[in-house]
């Protein structure tokens, strides 16, 4: 008999929001619970397609809109052979940005749509529960200065949360809204509550395609 599969979980968010403090916390609890779990994140900087990204957003190299784009995508689907082997060997997976990070920044771009924008990621593995950690924009503010990678400025983050709003009206993507502005013990209390009800339904549940 098949054992029973690991949930993929997301986190997503603009930046500062607290993402990967929140996945390295959730990791830990679901561990201590005595479910198995292990984080990743997108994009992965340490294969070759996530290197040449990693040069793009460290503005050491120029590559051009849709180019860049897939590359991301490209990422994601390299992983997939091992995303999949993990969630059937019963591992619960906890990634930091996914598909959705994908469309919400490069739909930010000037001359692309959310349509053309999904397309490359259509039939990923479907997340059983996407968090989006929202965080308005004076708060997100107040907790310091953004780096000096690309994108990491306040006007094109309001156009990403724009995108990301437009991404969460799809109502085939199970989403939750968590409220980032509260402290970090506050933010992990919701997200491991909705994350532990997932886990459980997602034991008996196929895993799913993304947007198809
Ligand atoms: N990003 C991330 C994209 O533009 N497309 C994607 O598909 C993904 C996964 O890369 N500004 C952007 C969002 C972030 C940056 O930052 C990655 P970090 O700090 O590694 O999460």
């Amino acid at each position: 008999m098949a054992s029973k599969r690991g949930a993929l979980i997301v986190l997503e968010g603009v930046d500062r929001a607290g993402k990967t403090t929140q996945c390295k916390k959730l990791v830990q609890a679901l561990l201590q619970s005595g479910r198995p779990a292990e984080m990743m994140r997108f994009p992965d900087r340490s294969t070759t397609i996530g290197q040449l990204i990693s040069a793009y957003l460290e503005k050491k190299t120029d590559l051009e809109d849709h180019t860049v784009h897939l590359l991301f995508s490209a990422n994601r689907w390299e992983l997939v052979p091992v995303m999949k082997k993990k969630l059937e060997q019963g591992i619960t997976l906890v990634v930091d940005r996914y598909a959705f990070s994908g469309v919400a920044f490069t739909s930010a771009k000037p001359g692309f749509c959310l349509d053309w924008c999904m397309k490359p990621d259509v039939g990923l593995p479907k997340p059983d529960l996407v968090m989006f950690l929202q965080l308005n924009p004076a708060e997100a503010a107040l907790r310091g200065q953004f780096g000096t990678e690309r994108y990491e400025t306040s006007t094109f983050q309001k156009a990403v949360q724009e995108r990301f709003e437009q991404l969460m009206k799809d109502s085939s993507v199970n989403w939750e809204v968590i409220d980032a502005s509260q402290n970090i013990e506050g933010v992990h209390h919701d997200i491991r509550t909705h994350s532990l009800n997932v886990v459980n339904e997602a034991q008996n549940t196929p895993l799913g395609e993304l947007w198809q």
